[in-house]
């Protein structure tokens, strides 16, 4: 049964549209956009009609084939988390039939092994009915891996409120939390016109590690010696235990690449393909990742998978893996790490990592609290305003 891939809202169509770019993604997952704006999903160009979920405030979720859907689902939320999320629950009911049979699943989704729901939490459909889906699949028995895009500090207090409030829902809704925080963009004057790279750099790190754990393709004897990874230990590294309770986690994401064959081949060693340095692999993705304020080597647990060549998991020793995988352990405050290599057949070498926190430890959710309150106060300063007038 294949994973299920589920964009909520503009940001989170944008995002899995990336991801399935890769058309081997459609051989592993189903995608599914779901929004409350046509004009939204026309801008999709990997994720058909019949992957679309559309929000009609009179009618529910209904799919994209339906017939006058255009006019059904329009408008969006305008940053109204609040009406979105009672829309979303109002029309669970519509939410369950239409996402079971968007994912192919109308016997039941017990076999689904992972959904990744993405959305961003600034906005209002995704920040709304992003959870609200999460919710439902993790209800059905799926793990939930839930793709967060924080709003940059300079997006204001509205931003940050709706943030604020997505968070507080989704701790309920998700088995982890993958942070993607817009403010490692911020610095560009037009922030919008780096999100398609954004994405893409999102959507290669989630498939990486989808890809890297779903174990089709990868013949035992060609694995060899190097350790795998599971979907079991994708969730295990970003989720925390108190007791028999679990809580999400919240992980930083970071990946780096290189190519592993140059035009120089005759001159490298070993058929061509160059020593890959996976030490300087690891501590490039930790400079690059999703999240800003949080220091690498503070995570509670991790998570790293390398790709590479399959030659290089031929014979032993070509990758030091006891030496990433040390790297990994002094990046883990209780030692927890879950390390695995796999193969790919395009000429790259790739670290994939995900980094986990508890929500004290990230200073962006300080942030995001304050500018959220400051959001708040002032309404309310507007609104005592009026009302003394009215009174006078
Ligand atoms: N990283 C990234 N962030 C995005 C992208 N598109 C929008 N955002 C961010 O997402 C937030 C706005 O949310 P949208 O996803 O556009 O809103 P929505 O879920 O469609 O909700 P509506 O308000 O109903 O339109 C802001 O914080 C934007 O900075 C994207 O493609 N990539
Ligand atoms: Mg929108």
């Amino acid at each position: 049964m294949p994973y299920a891939f589920i964009g909520v809202g503009q940001c989170g169509g944008a995002i899995i549209d990336s991801a399935f770019s890769d058309r081997f993604m459609f051989r592993i997952a189903v995608p599914v956009a779901v929004n409350s704006a046509t004009l939204d999903l026309e801008t999709l160009v990997n994720v058909p009609r019949e992957c679309w979920i559309g929000i009609s405030r009179e009618r529910g979720f209904i799919p994209g084939t339906t017939p006058g859907f255009g006019h059904l689902v329009s408008g969006g939320y305008g940053k109204n988390r609040k009406l979105a999320e009672e829309h979303a629950l109002k029309f669970r009911d519509t939410l369950r039939e239409v996402l079971l049979k968007a994912l192919g699943a109308e016997e039941g989704a017990g076999n689904i092994p992972v959904a990744v729901v993405a959305f961003s939490m600034g906005g209002g459909t995704g920040s709304g009915a992003g959870p609200v889906v999460a919710g439902l699949l993790r209800e059905m028995g799926i793990p939930v891996v839930a793709l967060a895009v924080i709003p940059a500090t300079h997006e204001g207090g509205l931003s940050a409120r709706n943030a604020v409030e997505c968070l507080n829902a989704l701790v309920g809704c998700a088995d982890s939390v993958v942070l993607v925080d817009n403010q490692k963009i911020a610095h560009s004057d037009t922030m919008e016109a780096l999100f398609r790279s954004y994405n893409r750099y999102v959507a290669r790190g989630i498939c990486d590690i989808l890809t890297g754990t779903a174990r089709e393709g990868i013949k035992a004897e060609e694995q060899s010696y190097a350790p795998v990874l599971d979907l079991k230990d994708m969730i295990s590294a970003t989720t925390f235990s108190y007791g028999g309770r679990t809580l999400p986690g919240f992980a930083a994401l970071g990946r780096a690449s290189e190519r592993t064959r140059g035009f120089l081949h005759y001159l490298l060693p070993f058929g061509g393909y160059r020593e890959v340095d996976v030490v300087s692999l690891l501590y490039r993705s930790f400079m690059k990742l999703t999240l800003s304020g949080v220091a690498p080597e503070q995570a509670e647990k991790n998570l790293a998978l390398l790709r590479v060549p399959t030659a290089y998991l031929r014979d032993t020793g070509r990758i030091n893996t006891s030496m990433a995988k040390e790297v990994m352990e002094e990046h883990s405050r209780i030692g927890e790490t879950h390390f695995g290599v796999a193969m790919t057949k395009r000429n790259i070498a790739s670290a994939t990592v995900l980094l986990t926190y508890r929500p004290a430890q990230i200073s962006r959710f300080v942030e995001l609290e304050k500018l959220a309150a400051q959001h708040q106060e002032v309404s309310l300063k507007v609104l005592e305003e009026y009302e003394r007038r009215e009174e006078e």
